[in-house]
């Protein structure tokens, strides 16, 4: 049982050279009345003192150190699995500014409603302080933030996920801009009359808030430990509150992968990818190419953020310093290079836990083991009905553990880059790899990225769910303003602009199989970009962009006959038609703020369909 001897104020360390971050961190212990106030170094030492108190809790489990060294597994609450978009909020001043793709909340209402539920929310437990950076320490494109949280669970996690701790302090000088971010995980251990609980494995709070300040550049998140809503460098400040810092700055904050890919000649090239979650971003960041002679090095799997260089072209860094990746389906068979990442020092949630110590879940082998303990705790066994890991269930694990790290992983001011990828889970209609005619139109494409369910049934396209620039979730502002964010940048850029290209590795036969291998064969897809840019091809041109001719798709050593080539490749006019209505809904529904630019390419590409 913890006691409620709630931290003395004036005991409170003042570490930061920025009075601001001293004053708030007094301020938010002073409502949330915590016992102790811990301001972390992010040192290894820290990281086994806690990681250690929380197996002693029950509230990490940790994995058998032969199979799996100095690893971990977490079981979330089982209401507490994934972000949750219904309560999350964008609390622009204006409710127009937050678009209608956020949900809204006036600031100074969301504030007084948050204040009240912070006041006494950490009574019984340890208020963290963990300062950290976006970006490698130091770079023109990096930015800075202070975490507080009472989740020893998103210390470890932003441990490994952030540069944080006493070096990222350094950077946050007297006047230096920073975010702050500030979380709870709602689960009081002394209640206001001085009642004792007890705690449990994984706290967290039926009500939920995931709140963002954009014009203030602050995140206020109450009752979840999951992820996304929790981690609040991850899509928080990279995504929400960076895009809003970026629109009003010049640069682009993205949820993209980002890769170097080196042809058999030797020419590297950088790629950035904009995917859905859970469409293939990691796998793409960890490609093992199944083609001889190809490279793929890895930069990132989730976040982008660039930024025009002296020289004019666009630079980019990934601001994370670990990876949140996706469990189930990771196996040797189709991401070997995220398996070799996660042998050791990883922080699993949500996977099974196997009988010898280790961890397990879906897609890892072919066979499952014959009794696991699944991802609630219980008993397992083949067969019984449920999955033995959750569909989301993560490892968390640092970048530089990635056999395929590249070593231009942490340059300062990045990498310039020479093509973006647009991709969503796509089962008709959008080809395997396509050009954009232009920045704009690449734009255009950006803009009618969707995905469908992965378990859904073939529908009509309406079923489609709308991810423009895979930021439907994250875009910190309103989307008509972000895409003419993205225009803007593209005039900017002029011919040092990056090459836009779509992908789908997504596309299904009639009976609902995948026409693609994918994974490591998707360097097919990029051998192809990097031979059209280096003219060694021709596209055809096409209303929806330009296409490879069939011809110029290597499927030497793969089972993709001609006729399935065209299947992928297939551009059927009655199917586009249907969709560029839907799109219209769709910018219509977005309002009056879409760029006049996006309704011409839609014009455009009607007009092409019409010629045919
Ligand atoms: P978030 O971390 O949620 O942003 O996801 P992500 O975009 O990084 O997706 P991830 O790489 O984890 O892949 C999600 C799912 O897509 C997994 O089940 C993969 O096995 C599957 N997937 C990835 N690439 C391919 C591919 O080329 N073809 C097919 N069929 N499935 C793929
Ligand atoms: C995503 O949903 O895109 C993720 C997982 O990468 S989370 O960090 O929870 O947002
Ligand atoms: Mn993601």
């Amino acid at each position: 049982m913890t006691s409620h001897s709630p931290v003395v104020i004036d005991d409170i360390p003042q570490l930061s050279a920025n009075e601001k971050v001293n004053a708030w961190v007094v301020k938010v212990a002073q409502l949330t009345q915590p016992n102790e106030v811990v301001w972390c170094d992010g040192s290894q030492e820290e990281f086994d003192r806690i990681a250690t108190e929380m197996v002693e809790a029950g509230t990490l489990i940790k994995l058998n150190p032969e199979l799996r060294p100095n690893s971990f597994l977490a079981r979330s609450d089982a209401s507490d699995v994934a972000r949750v978009e219904s309560r999350t909020f964008i609390c622009s001043k204006e409710f127009e500014d937050a678009g209608p793709t956020n949900n809204w909340r006036n600031p100074d209402v969301m504030r007084a409603e948050l204040n009240t539920l912070f006041a006494g929310s950490m009574r019984g437990r340890t208020m963290y302080v963990v300062p950290f950076a976006m970006g490698p320490l130091g770079g023109k494109i990096t930015q800075y933030g202070v975490e507080i949280t009472d989740s020893p669970y998103v210390v470890l996690s932003m441990a490994l996920m952030t540069r944080s701790g006493s070096e990222a302090l350094k950077y946050i000088e007297p006047e230096s801009q920073w975010v702050k971010a500030l979380h709870s995980v709602g689960y009081p251990l002394v209640d206001a009359e001085g009642n004792e609980r007890e705690d449990v494995a994984w706290p967290c709070n039926d009500t939920k808030y995931i709140t963002h300040f954009p014009e203030a550049r602050e995140i206020i998140s109450y009752g979840s430990g999951y992820g996304g809503n929790a981690l609040l460098g991850k899509k928080c400040f990279a995504l929400r509150i960076a895009s809003a810092m970026a629109h009003d700055e010049g640069w682009m904050a993205e949820h993209m992968l980002l890769i170097q890919v080196t042809n058999p000649q030797g020419k590297k090239y950088t790629i950035t990818g904009a995917f859905p979650s859970a469409t293939g971003k990691t796998n793409l960041a960890m490609m093992r190419p199944k083609v001889d002679g190809w490279k793929v090095e890895t930069i990132g799997d989730d976040i982008v953020w660039m930024r025009p260089g002296d020289d004019g072209r666009l630079y980019a860094i990934n601001p994370e310093y670990g990876f949140f990746g996706v469990a189930p389906g990771t196996g040797y068979s189709t991401n070997p290079v995220a398996m070799d990442t996660i042998k050791k020092n990883t922080i699993f949630t949500n996977v099974a836990l196997t009988d010898d110590g280790d961890v397990w879940w879906e897609g890892m082998t072919d066979t499952a083991p014959s009794h696991l303990i699944d991802w609630q705790g219980n008993d397992w066994t083949p067969g019984c009905g449920s999955p033995a890991a959750h569909p989301n269930g993560r490892f968390t694990v640092t970048a530089d553990q990635c056999p395929t790290i590249s070593p231009d992983w942490e340059a300062a001011d990045g990498v310039p880059v020479d093509v973006i990828l647009f991709g969503g889970r796509r089962r008709t209609n959008v080809p395997l790899v396509f050009r954009s005619k232009s920045w704009e139109h690449g734009c255009f494409l950006g803009a009618t990225l969707g995905s469908e369910q992965t378990a859904a049934a073939e529908g009509p396209v309406g079923v489609l769910r709308r991810d423009p620039f895979a930021m439907q979730p994250f875009a910190g502002y309103h989307m008509g303003d972000y895409w003419n964010h993205w225009l803007t940048m593209g005039r900017k850029l002029g011919k040092k602009a990056p090459a836009i290209f779509q992908v789908n590795w997504f596309r299904r036969d009639k009976d609902g199989s995948f026409l693609w291998p994918g994974f490591g064969e998707n360097i097919r897809a990029i051998e192809w970009i990097i031979d059209l840019l280096e003219g060694e091809v021709e596209p055809v041109g096409t209303p929806i962009g330009l296409l490879p001719k069939t011809e110029d798709i290597n499927v030497d050593g793969i089972d993709v006959d001609e006729a399935t080539l065209k299947k992928i490749f297939a551009v059927p006019a009655e199917g586009w038609e249907k969709e560029l209505d839907v799109t219209e809904d769709y910018f219509n529904s977005i309002g009056d703020r879409v760029p006049n630019a996006m309704y011409s390419q839609l014009a455009a590409v009607r007009e092409g369909f019409a010629k045919l």
